[in-house]
């Protein structure tokens, strides 16, 4: 297999990687071969970095240091370590939401005059949540107070975030119970910081313990506030066609790609490049027109709002600068390769960064302000119009491969598609699940990494699972990896999906995998699991469900505190490579199996994904057993595998 084959799973990324190859430009995989070996301390989470009496780290062979010159043994380091991340992931999270709440609150003062508050449905019922009365208010008002109630949850000391009200009763209790629940966002963060100082928490598992409280907060706190308020924002997303891969990039157009996670400039981008002024230019300077298109989480937030392609997802943000096509890449926050303005600097192509949060040393800033929003985005999208003029059109490659897909799902919209026009209910899915024509459903999430064949694990686990009747729902790159994939439309099922899921899709008109959006709206899959539970007949939390979930490519400290708070939500988690936690037997332990018993939920760390896709199978049939459901009404399987 030649080297291009082996990095990457998707053709249009093979053929980008050849390119750099061929103009031996450096890109990720080059940086990860020359990383080769990478830390084995590291890897195994036995190094400990805390305070200056270090670095320390535990001799994994028995012979040297066990313990640090403080004495932590290596749980202490591993367990350590391990939250700090969650940590970070959580606070990535959360801060995405802290800035929707914070447009939330402009436009309802009417100081962000670009923005809308467009989903009033959700405006109302999320502000129910909060115990806000809504009645004889404008939208404003209501808008104003959720925005604040949102913003002081941030800080909040006391008491419970108001979002675990939604999970299932039972699931409440155990986090009572555990004394996990989550006080304030940031609270627990900060506390996080706190017990793993030099000194500090030195009992592995109440870290532990403490870093789900934390990666709770995400889930149900940051990263929900930040989708619930995006959808009463910019509206709720409804099913909608779109397309995916390098080829949505166009030769004759000014191509402009939007990277990073946060909608609030993204979304009026959207408008932005309506401008008939703007156009007139691009049509000045010889283009057809301007083309936006979205790279990773934000490319999910347009696609979801607007169908507006998406380029691809982590791996590929250096491979779209290589196709020569593209004017400028806007960046805000999140997952944006600081590698990205040396690639850029190959080409004609613009880099520039817009959040006071994430600059480049030399890369052009323009900073986006809420209350200036499509005014900056039409600047923005300016400078890309006027680097036309210097694309090198000898140098432009763009792979042709391109797939569509259907995204826009959310649990709402899950609603009204299962239950049909005079009820919203999701009750055929729990009766499809009873009955054995569905065995379950997955979650499939997370990013690209180059330890693992870019896209391969998540195509790979997702066609395994579907062809055991298994309905996958999907966000972050994962979805985008599958979307390349063909897996995203309806007509997918025929190919795909075992004869039970394939009846379901045919006759709901879904396709067997559901897109629901950006990374933080993995908070959209908790809020499906907790309808299906209210819906009844299939136990009464969330761990009693036949469903599991995944992160095959994981990378991020994002990641970590998603499959954190998947876990604390009673769901069965495997994750691709093993997080660094091999060094410590007893975290290892603790998190892929002890606590089962109190959380309902566990790890598992598996690469290969038709084996991870089995695991998962293997926990669902439990699952169904457990509930006494019978066996899954087709044996066999219609659907072929590549293998
Ligand atoms: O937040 S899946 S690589 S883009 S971290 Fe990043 Fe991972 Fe992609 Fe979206 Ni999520």
């Amino acid at each position: 297999m030649k080297r291009h084959e082996k990095r990457s799973y998707d053709p249009a990324s093979q053929k980008m990687i050849q390119k750099a190859e061929k103009e031996n430009i450096e890109i990720v995989w080059d940086r990860y071969d020359a990383m080769q070996p990478q830390c084995g301390f590291g890897e195994l989470g036995i190094c400990c970095k805390i305070c200056n009496m270090g670095p320390c780290r535990i001799d994994p062979f028995g012979d040297g240091p066990q313990t640090g010159i403080c004495g932590a043994s290596k749980d202490t380091i591993v367990a350590r370590n391990l939250v700090r991340m969650i940590a970070s992931g959580a606070a990535a999270h959360s801060d995405h939401g802290r800035d929707i709440a914070h447009a939330l609150l402009l436009a309802a003062d009417g100081e962000a005059h670009d923005y809308h508050l467009k989903g009033t449905e959700k405006l109302k019922r999320t502000a129910q949540v909060y115990g806000i009365d809504t009645k004889g208010k404008s939208t404003e008002k209501i808008g104003k107070e959720l925005g604040e109630k949102c913003l002081a949850e941030f800080g909040q000391q006391h008491g419970e975030l108001r979002l675990l009200s939604l999970a299932p009763k039972k699931r409440q209790e155990i986090w009572r119970k555990l004394g996990i629940a989550p006080r304030g966002i940031d609270r627990e963060i900060v506390e996080i910081m706190h017990r793993t100082h030099i000194g500090v928490d030195n009992d592995y598992k109440n870290v532990i313990n403490h870093g789900m409280r934390a990666a709770l907060g995400d889930g149900w706190g940051g990263s929900m506030i930040a989708t619930e308020l995006s959808d009463i924002l910019f509206g709720s997303p409804e099913p909608i066609r779109a397309t995916v891969n390098l080829g949505t990039l166009k030769k004759d157009h000014v191509n402009i790609v939007v990277h990073g996670h946060e909608p609030t400039l993204s979304d009026v981008v959207t408008d932005a490049v309506k401008d008939p002024e703007l156009l007139a230019l691009a049509k000045k300077y010889g283009a057809k027109g301007i083309n936006l298109v979205g790279m990773c989480c934000t490319a999910n937030e347009i696609l979801m709002r607007h169908g507006l392609p998406s380029a691809g997802n982590f791996l590929q943000q250096e491979l779209a600068i290589l196709t020569g096509s593209v004017e400028l890449m806007m960046v805000d926050v999140q997952c944006i390769m600081p590698a990205l303005s040396s690639v850029a600097n190959c080409f004609h192509t613009k880099l520039v960064t817009t959040s006071p949060k994430c600059k480049f040393p030399g890369v052009e800033h323009v900073e986006f302000k809420e209350e200036k929003a499509l005014e900056i985005a039409k600047n923005i999208i300016r400078k890309g119009v006027e680097n036309y003029k210097n694309r090198v059109q000898q140098r432009v490659d763009i792979p042709k491969e391109i797939k569509g897909l259907v995204a826009g799902f959310t649990t709402e919209n899950a609603f009204r598609i299962l239950g049909g026009k005079y009820r919203f209910t999701v009750r055929p899915l729990n009766d499809a699940i009873i009955s054995g024509r569905l065995r379950g459903a997955a979650g499939v999430v997370g990013c690209n990494n180059p330890n693992i064949k870019h896209d391969w694990a998540h195509v790979e686990m997702v066609k395994e699972l579907l062809r055991n009747d298994v309905l996958v729902v999907q966000t972050g790159c994962s979805a985008i990896a599958c979307a390349k994939a063909g897996l995203l439309t309806p007509e997918s099922a025929y190919e795909y999906a075992g004869v039970g899921l394939r009846e379901v899709c045919e006759a709901v008109g879904i396709p067997p995998v559901l897109h629901v959006g950006s990374c933080v709206d993995n908070s959209r899959i908790l809020l499906i699991l907790s309808a299906v539970v209210a819906e009844g007949g299939l136990g009464e939390d969330i761990s009693d469900l036949p469903a599991a979930g995944a992160a095959p490519e994981w990378m991020s400290e994002k990641a970590i505190s998603i499959g954190f708070y998947f876990v604390g939500s009673g769901v069965y988690t495997v994750f691709g490579t093993p997080q660094p936690v091999m060094g410590s037997e007893n975290v290892t332990n603790y998190i892929t199996n002890e606590i089962e018993h109190t959380m309902g939920g566990k790890f598992a760390f598996e690469a290969d994904p038709i084996k991870a896709a089995h695991m998962m199978i293997k926990h669902i049939d439990k699952k169904r057993k457990a509930l006494k459901l019978g066996e899954v009404m087709y044996k066999e399987k219609t659907a072929t595998v590549k293998k």
